[in-house]
């Protein structure tokens, strides 16, 4: 899998991906992850991304012309290009399953105040946000949806299992977890934890998950049932 993040930010990008899991999808060709500079795409000698939005009022709009450009020599005919917007549909488990089988993707990275909305209405396949809150631009997000993808790629994570397991894909929150020492002046781990009875090891865990969801996130049982 191909991942491109078009952005005015790539040196930001570039310090995330050459770190942990992501460095190592890499490394072992796994996945293809890569910062790509917008202003690659401009022509004058300011290396212009933005301008001010027609109809006045404050901040600043991208330009579509250097997003135009970047985005007709980047893609390809299997490439899925999604624009990070506060306005796109919200981003989930669910989306990451679905992304993680696409073969080349573009994340585009919106900056300032907005993007010129002729790049939604005609250049893009996409368009997500990562939740309600309001961020400085879309290269966190990029990020955040690109770590989300690739630990599903098979053989990113050590154990094949330990993506298949995680919480979300079954609707319930995690239980608990413990390691040694067993008492931590006087803060003692579950006795049932150090019995070694498997049976009631995973009985204890699934009531665990379950009480946690139901107090925290009553919203991803009603989901689920
Ligand atoms: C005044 C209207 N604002 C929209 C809520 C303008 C605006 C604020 C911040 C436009 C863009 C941004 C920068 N944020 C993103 O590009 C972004 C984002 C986010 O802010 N929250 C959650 N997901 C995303 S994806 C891209």
């Amino acid at each position: 899998m191909k991942i491109q993040i078009l952005t005015i930010f790539p040196e930001v990008c570039r310090g995330v991906l050459q770190a942990s899991i992501l460095k190592r999808a890499g490394d072992k060709g796994l996945a293809h992850l890569e910062a790509v500079d917008l202003r690659q795409w401009t022509s004058d000698a300011h290396r212009t991304v933005d301008d001010a939005p027609y109809g006045g009022g404050p901040g600043m709009v991208m330009k579509i012309d250097p997003i135009a450009r970047a985005l007709t020599d980047l893609r390809s005919p299997s490439s899925k290009v999604i624009l990070m917007s506060p306005q796109g549909r919200k981003f989930s488990d669910a989306a990451a399953r679905d992304l993680s089988t696409e073969s080349d993707l573009i994340f585009l990275c919106g900056h300032y105040e907005g993007i010129d909305q002729r790049v939604a209405d005609h250049l893009i396949d996409d368009e997500i946000s990562i939740g309600d809150y309001v961020l400085t631009s879309g290269v966190l997000p990029a990020l955040v949806i690109t770590d989300a993808i690739v630990r599903l790629l098979p053989g990113v994570l050590g154990d094949e299992h330990s993506a298949q397991q995680d919480s979300f894909a079954h609707g319930l929150l995690d239980h608990p977890h413990y390691t040694r020492p067993a008492d931590y002046n006087g803060w003692k781990v579950p006795d049932v934890l150090l019995s070694g009875n498997h049976a009631a090891i995973e009985a204890w865990r699934h009531e665990r998950a379950l009480e946690a969801t139901r107090q925290r996130r009553p919203d991803l049982l009603e989901r689920s049932s």
